[in-house]
């Protein structure tokens, strides 16, 4: 698999997304959970032995691109990347990560909640 840095410096923002096929069910995925106003499931790539990707129903591109009245939107993703890590028994912890654009090593744009745990993580990021 690509290098996830090199995927980010080519991939285009805005339009249709891999994403956007996921939740119109044009490609197989498992949800971990999901309500009407997002989906959760397994990344395809895992960074660490825990790693789930929280995304909105709505197509926010990128988190920079979001609107203030998306705000519940923003909220209800990270209050369900807590529930999930807690049904997942994350006792000792787990890291949020939104990457945002090429800088941010975004490569879908698709806005997207990382949530990793299952090793010690390191700081700072690369
Ligand atoms: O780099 P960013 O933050 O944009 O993260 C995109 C994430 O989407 C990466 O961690 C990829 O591994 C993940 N990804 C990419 C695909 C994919 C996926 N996760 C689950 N299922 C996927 N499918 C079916 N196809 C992908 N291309």
């Amino acid at each position: 698999m690509a290098n996830e840095v090199q995927l980010a410096q080519v991939a285009e923002a805005g339009g249709d997304t891999i994403f956007g096929k996921i939740l119109r069910r044009e490609i197989p995925c498992n949800f971990i959970y999901e309500d009407e106003v997002c989906v959760a499931f397994d990344d395809v790539n895992p960074q660490a032995p825990v790693h789930f990707l929280v995304i909105p129903r709505k197509n926010i591109p990128q988190l920079s691109k979001s609107e203030d009245t998306d705000e519940p939107i923003l909220g209800h993703l990270l209050v369900v990347a807590r529930r999930i890590a807690q049904k997942r028994n994350l006792k000792n912890g787990f890291r949020i990560v939104i990457n945002d654009g090429p800088i941010g090593a975004q490569s879908v744009y698709h806005l997207h909640v990382h949530v990793l745990s299952g090793r010690q993580m390191q700081w700072p990021p690369g």
